[in-house]
């Protein structure tokens, strides 16, 4: 019998009561995204990690509710705003970062990317499927020799008479195996453009990368391109150079910054009614000030996590966020979420490496999202060149 993650039946109010912080719209979003990630994902999330499995029957259920490209305008996108965005990604994750993983890929990245960069046909074509989850996008930007540096990718696509031909591996792209169309990112004799590649398409490889010891309800691959024949209408038409893979990555890292303090927040509330209920020495583990201390600072960093999220929210929603502000959320809230998963481990002892509580597969698929988007490292040189004005990146 399939059983749902342990944790507190109501969320964590905090101090700082940040759910009653959150605009009206964006209430009613994350109820909604709430009762989806409890009633859909939750109750076989445990036997899918296990299992390695990636239920594509979910996708359903996430589109009708709304939740796929949710920040998009028209196309059969709901036009929510960022604060809802985040809001909802913060839910979702609370159960999981793989399927958090799944929302972003489609909505922040390969949605983003046709969204922002495609034209009117290309819109019209792909983002109704997607937004109701007839259809699954991924997008292709990563390669085999490193992450880190997309200036550096190999793939290319060339000129034939009239088409496109696409050569080249990607690697760590999600959802790649299960996907209708793919965003793909390739260097060109004009710089970087973007092409929609339907994954039909005679050359076009995606392999599940196995053994993953994290992020094991969805799905990762490697990509092939054996020279995939393109018209020169899968081109996305506005994107030129990197600014636009950069673009959809600042969509993802939001999600990241909300999604990250969701996960946060499910390990705070295991911690907190473990120590309520587990005796020790004569007495509730929550009675002692050693875990007292604890979990006052697993409170702390996952508040300050999540007005740091809002903060970013609002100022989306107001057209002022900033790349650079993006790098300190998403490097101090994943690795802030990293500590609470931890702290709560240890809380839990023995009990805290089983499946019977959620804290272990937050704690390894944390470590996942600590790398995607930006590592750690990647974030902090960001503000280093932010702040010196010097990029120290080699
Ligand atoms: P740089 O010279 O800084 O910039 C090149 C052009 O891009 C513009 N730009 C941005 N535009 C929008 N948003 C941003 N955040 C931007 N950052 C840079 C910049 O203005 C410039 O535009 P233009 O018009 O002047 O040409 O580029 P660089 O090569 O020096 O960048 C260095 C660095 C390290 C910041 C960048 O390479 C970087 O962010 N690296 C990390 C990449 C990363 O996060 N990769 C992980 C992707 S995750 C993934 O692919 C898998 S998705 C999840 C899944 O599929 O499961």
């Amino acid at each position: 019998m399939p059983h749902a993650p342990r944790s507190g039946a109501q969320a964590l109010a905090g101090v700082f009561c940040i759910d009653d912080h959150l605009p009206d719209d964006a209430r009613e979003w994350q109820r909604v995204a709430r009762s989806v990630a409890r009633d859909v994902l939750a109750p076989t999330i445990e036997d899918d990690f296990e299992a390695q499995r990636f239920r594509a029957e979910h996708i359903p259920a996430l589109g009708e509710a709304g939740l796929l490209g949710m920040h998009l305008h028209g196309y059969g996108c709901a036009g929510a705003s960022a604060v809802a965005y985040g809001a909802a990604c913060l839910e979702v994750e609370a159960v999981d970062s793989g399927w958090r993983t799944f929302v972003s890929v489609q909505g922040s990245l390969a949605m983003t990317a046709i969204a922002t960069f495609g034209s009117e046909e290309q819109k019209q074509r792909w983002l109704p499927g997607l937004a109701a989850g007839r259809a699954v996008g991924c997008f292709a930007l990563t390669e085999p020799a490193g992450g880190s540096d997309p200036a550096a990718m190999t793939t290319f696509a060339r000129r034939d008479g009239a088409d496109w031909v696409l050569r080249g591996r990607k690697r760590w792209i999600g959802l790649a195996s299960v996907a209708d169309v793919a965003v793909v990112w390739a260097q060109t004799d004009d710089g970087v453009r973007g092409f929609l590649v339907p994954t039909d398409s005679p050359g076009f490889t995606a392999r599940v990368i196995p053994g993953k010891r994290a992020m094991r309800t969805s799905i990762q691959c490697d990509v092939e391109f054996d020279d995939v024949r393109l018209p020169d209408d899968a081109r996305l038409p506005e994107a030129r150079g990197l600014r636009g893979p950069f673009t959809c990555l600042n969509e993802a890292r939001f999600g990241i910054a909300w999604g990250a303090m969701g996960a946060a927040r499910t390990c705070l509330e295991v911690a907190v009614d473990r120590a309520r209920t587990r005796h020790v020495f004569g007495a509730p583990i929550g009675a002692r000030q050693l875990i007292q201390a604890q979990l006052a600072d697993m409170l702390l960093e996952y508040e300050k996590g999540a007005l740091l999220a809002l903060h970013l929210g609002l100022s989306k929603d107001a057209g002022t966020l900033a790349p650079a502000q993006l790098s300190v959320a998403k490097l101090n809230n994943v690795r802030e979420a990293i500590r609470i998963a931890g702290a709560a481990r240890g809380i839990l002892a023995g009990d805290g490496i089983t499946d019977e509580f959620p804290v272990m597969r937050h704690l390894a698929n944390l470590e996942a999202v600590r790398t995607y988007e930006g590592t750690d490292e990647i974030h902090a040189l960001i503000l280093g060149r932010e702040l010196t004005g010097v990029a120290a990146f080699e």
